[in-house]
């Protein structure tokens, strides 16, 4: 800093914020968004009057003259061909890379399939427990350079999409993280390995590593300051993972219990993991872990959408797993519950690979219900494993869920699948269900609105 001529591709919460945070340092600013969002553009220009807009495509010029692009996460390169359409001497980056030369604290990062809100959350509350300051952003909807509006706190904690690990170079995370990985995205990349190589590029350069030990096939580059974290019992201090004692679960580092798992607001043994990484997360950034730290973490209750419980009736259990939207993220929430399991399942499929879900089938989930635009290919696919019925919309699929399910079971909305056939967003479509476990089951009068 300070540049001459910057270009923004993007005109989302990325793009506002690397505007916000370069504006005043650079000359001239320009805009580009390939697609004609009007809203965007004219809160952009609201915002920023001094910012040149290029709507619906991209100036080709600027990109060849400008000393920096910036793309927002959701731009594919590939797909633009960006790095043929840039300058010899024009930089081409993202938000996270911008972030990365610029923090004055240190970086926890944290990327994988699923669980990465959820994880990053609970570092966030474990080490603001600990009566340090963390400051939460990235992927989880705040975007990293907004955080520096804030003051510095003691360490950055950011969630990491494999897009914007693409776009990053110099990232040197004091601890880095790929919790799991699973298909996803597959829409974006020309392959599976193309997907898991942007994850692992969050260890590249870190100081220290936290490892999914369950995950042999995940990607690391073996560093000497490595802890695991997994379901199984712990071999040695650099593993944290589980202490059967009688009928106590004990989340542990080595032979060392840490806190007993029923403590935990949180629900679903995926859950324990995740705990489980947070704390190794931690231990990888040099801080010993307090009562009062392992106090908080249980009073979390986990984040909306996730594998959250709506409703104890009649001894059923309603869990709204909506933002299970691949299916990675709906097997775990499956083997998350030992109950005998009504499912609601579909949506879009997202061209996904459904084979995977047919090994969870096991006795323990009674019937799957099916909505949405995808259905048939479910369907198609757990036909003759499981007793399946179809629903017309998500109101129908809980009435039926309700007729059949019986005290000791769990009902779950985890569709293995995107909302967009049916809802905005995964978000609204939780908020459905939630109205509609409230009406039906709950039954209370006022149900909050439209399911
Ligand atoms: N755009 C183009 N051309 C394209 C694609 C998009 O011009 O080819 C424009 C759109 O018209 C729009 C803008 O880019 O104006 C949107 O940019 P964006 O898609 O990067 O979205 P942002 O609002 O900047 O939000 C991004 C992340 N979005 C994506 O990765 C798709 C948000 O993650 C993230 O919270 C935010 O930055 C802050 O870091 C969302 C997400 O869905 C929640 N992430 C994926 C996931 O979790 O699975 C990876
Ligand atoms: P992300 O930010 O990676 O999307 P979230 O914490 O928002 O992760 O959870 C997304 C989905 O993944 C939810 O359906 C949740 O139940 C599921 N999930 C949570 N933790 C795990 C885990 N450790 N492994 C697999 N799936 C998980």
């Amino acid at each position: 800093m300070p540049y001459k001529k910057v270009a923004v591709i993007g005109f989302g919460i990325t793009g506002q914020s690397v505007i916000r945070y370069l504006g005043d340092s650079t000359s001239e600013l320009i805009a580009m968004d390939t697609r004609n969002l009007a809203v965007n553009a004219r809160q952009l220009k609201r915002s920023f009057p001094k910012v040149r807009l290029v709507t619906g495509g991209l100036d080709q010029h600027t990109l060849k003259t400008a000393d920096m692009v910036v793309v927002s996460p959701g731009v594919s390169i590939h797909a633009l061909e960006l790095a043929n359409k840039i300058g010899p001497q024009t930089e081409l980056l993202g938000d996270i890379e911008l972030f990365a030369r610029h923090a004055t604290a240190p970086i926890i990062a944290i990327t994988g399939s699923n669980g990465k809100s959820t994880v990053v959350t609970l570092v966030d509350i474990l080490i603001n427990a600990g009566g340090r300051t963390a400051l939460l952003g990235g992927n989880i909807g705040v975007p990293a350079l907004d955080l520096f509006q804030k003051p510095t706190p003691d360490v950055y904690v950011l969630e990491l999409s494999s897009f914007q690990l693409e776009t990053t170079d110099n990232l040197k995370a004091d601890v880095a993280v790929v919790l799991n990985l699973s298909e996803d995205h597959l829409d974006r990349y020309p392959s599976y390995v193309a997907y898991t190589d942007a994850k692992a590029r969050v260890y590249r350069h870190a100081r220290s590593e936290v490892i999914n030990r369950d995950e042999p096939g995940a990607p690391q580059i073996p560093l000497p300051n490595s802890v695991s974290f997994g379901l199984g019992v712990p071999r040695n201090g650099q593993e944290f993972g589980l202490i059967h004692e009688g009928e106590v679960d004990w989340l542990a580092q080595g032979d060392t219990k840490i806190l007993q798992a029923d403590r935990l607001a949180l629900k679903g043994r995926q859950n324990w993991l995740n705990v489980l990484a947070a704390l190794a997360v931690v231990s990888q950034y040099r801080m010993n872990i307090t009562s009062a730290m392992l106090d908080a973490i249980c009073a979390f209750e986990g984040l909306a959408h996730r594998c959250e419980q709506l409703a104890n009736k009649d001894g059923v259990l309603w869990i709204n797993d909506s933002k299970g939207t691949n299916v990675g993220a709906t097997l775990a929430a499956i083997a998350g519950f030992a109950q005998p399991k009504v499912l609601i399942m579909g949506g879009q499929a997202k061209g996904a690979d459904f084979s995977p879900l047919v090994a969870a089938m096991d006795e323990s989930v009674r019937e799957v219900i099916l909505i949405g635009e995808d259905a048939s290919e479910l369907e198609a696919v757990l036909k003759n494993k499981v007793a399946l019925s179809q629903a017309q919309n998500l109101e129908g699929a809980v009435l039926r869920a309700k007729e059949i399910s019986s005290s000791g079971e769990v009902v779950m909305l985890s569709p293995a699948c995107a909302s967009f056939d049916m809802f905005e967003n995964y978000r609204q479509r939780g908020e459905a269900f939630r109205q509609l476990v409230n009406l039906h089951v709950l039954e209370l009068c006022d149900s909050g609105g439209q399911a």
